[in-house]
């Protein structure tokens, strides 16, 4: 068995959306994600047709809160160093930076923000991982503007990147551009700004956005080249490996159109530098085509100039395509979800557990790629219990997790280059897809419930012990 690379990036990953809180705290503005509602129908609400930006401030807590990372930072990375963090991802707030997005000019007291929660981490020799823009476009780029589609986006996103590349690319040397920038495949309204009211229900308008996300990511990858020649960047997918129900040739070729629409699309032209040879027949089954879009020269050599230098994603669960009318019962996911697979177990909220598939997943983006490879989100929701004398017992969180990192060792082993592993929600935060405190991912537990009670005290759970040994031991010692 090969061990883990010497210098791998063991940490965690968490979004500023989902932690910081002071939302409108020091000048920041409202974004996307602060007008989403919470709750167990959150994902149908914000994916529906009628959504609307209407603000309602019921739906404040818990995503306006978070857990106050914005006044915890520090505790919280001396945590996260006191398991051993070899890097820690999380996200800048774009309106925390530019509160409407099209400003010329910063506020400053975001960047300070920044600034500290990264001087916090150097302290503790945790490299920053830093996505650019993590769902929650500032609100006033998806009202005015209509959000992606819209190619103003991309100089103004070019100034967001340019502004925080320049600001800390000298100490910060891995940067994600979009967080699952595939999701908007499902997902336009968080993943794009964009809802059905703004155009998010025409797909040429969902491939617009695409590919003005894509210049923006391209511009950001040349900024941080010229800042600072070490810098990595890389895109950031969704990425569900994909199995057919069986060996139907017709199961077969549907999955394989799956992969092309859905894992593969925007890591081809990321990572390559150009759109895939199938662009255009995906086009045609949504009845547009390539002329269609609004792609200039300029911008397609800008792509194949700066692609990025590594692939990461977030895996949480496999997925099953069957066209055949065999399979009819049904699982849950936040983006994804779909056919059961009857040799997978179920998370608590439904979501299908499969270790083997990450490994799977592994050797296939490898082969079609030859890029690195960066697991920058896994990680099990569950509403954890805490026990009269205090403790948290995680063992569930454990077998999850370890059976995922020996899905990592075991694809090593296969000669795949992974960079580093950094499960979700490090610390517990809000849940993406139900806006609330009680799906939990974290190795720290923070006291607060899906009312808002609570003392955001920070306690460690068994598996944050755990974690301690597996990073110590370099992964040997699971
Ligand atoms: C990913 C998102 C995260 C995160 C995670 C867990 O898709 O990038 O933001 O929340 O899913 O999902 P959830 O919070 O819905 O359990």
């Amino acid at each position: 068995m090969m061990s883990f690379p010497k210098n791998f990036l063991w940490g965690g990953a968490t979004a500023a959306n989902q932690l910081e809180g002071a939302y409108d705290v020091d000048g920041r503005g409202p974004s996307i994600d602060d007008i989403a509602p919470g709750g167990k129908d959150r994902m149908k609400i914000i994916k529906s047709p009628d959504f609307d930006w209407q603000p309602n401030p019921k739906y404040t807590y818990p995503n306006h809160e978070g857990i106050d990372f914005y006044h915890h930072h520090k505790e919280d990375i001396a945590l996260f160093a006191e398991m051993g963090f070899k890097a820690y991802r999380f996200s800048i707030s774009w309106s925390r930076i530019f509160p409407r997005g099209d400003e010329e000019q910063p506020n400053e007291k975001g960047l300070t923000f920044y600034q500290n929660v990264i001087d916090e981490c150097l302290k503790y020799n945790i490299e920053p991982v830093i996505t650019i823009s993590h769902y929650e476009l500032p609100l006033y780029l998806a009202e005015h503007y209509g959000g992606w589609k819209n190619k103003q986006l991309i100089g103004f996103f070019k100034h967001y990147a340019d502004t925080v590349i320049d600001r800390f690319g000298d100490q910060v040397k891995y940067w994600l551009t979009f967080n699952e920038i595939n999701s908007a495949a499902s997902f336009p309204f968080s993943s794009q700004g964009m809802i059905a009211k703004t155009g998010a229900d025409d797909k040429r308008n969902v491939f617009q956005a695409w590919h003005n996300q894509f210049v923006g990511s391209a511009y950001a990858v040349k900024a941080a080249h010229e800042k600072n020649p070490d810098s990595q960047v890389g895109n950031m997918i969704v990425y569900a490996t994909n199995y057919a129900y069986d060996a139907n040739p017709v199961n077969q070729l549907a999955a394989l159109k799956f992969d092309q629409e859905f894992n593969y699309y925007t890591t081809d032209v990321q990572v390559r530098g150009e759109y895939p040879a199938y662009s255009e027949s995906l086009y045609k089954q949504y009845g547009f085509t390539g002329s269609d879009l609004d792609r200039t020269p300029e911008e397609l050599a800008l792509l194949k100039k700066y692609h990025v230098d590594f692939l990461s994603f977030s895996y949480y669960m496999s997925s099953v395509t069957e066209v055949t009318g065999k399979v009819s019962e049904k699982t849950a996911g936040n983006i994804l979800g779909g056919l059961k697979n009857p040799f997978l177990k179920e998370s608590e909220w439904g979501w299908q557990i499969d270790p083997v598939g990450l490994r799977v997943g592994l050797n296939r983006l490898y082969d079609r790629y030859q890029v690195p490879l960066f697991i920058v989100e896994n990680g099990l929701g569950a509403a954890d219990t805490v026990e009269p004398d205090g403790k948290i017992n995680d063992d569930y969180r454990i077998d999850y997790l370890k059976s995922h990192v020996e899905a990592i060792q075991g694809a090593i082993d296969d000669g795949v280059p992974v960079m580093g592993y950094t499960p979700w929600g490090c610390i517990d935060l809000v849940s993406l897809s139900t806006g609330e405190m009680s799906k939990r991912y974290g190795f720290i537990y923070v006291d607060m419930d899906d009312q808002g009670r609570g003392t955001l005290a920070r306690s460690k759970k068994k598996s944050f012990y755990w974690y301690k040994q597996v990073i110590a031991s370099n992964g040997a010692d699971l």
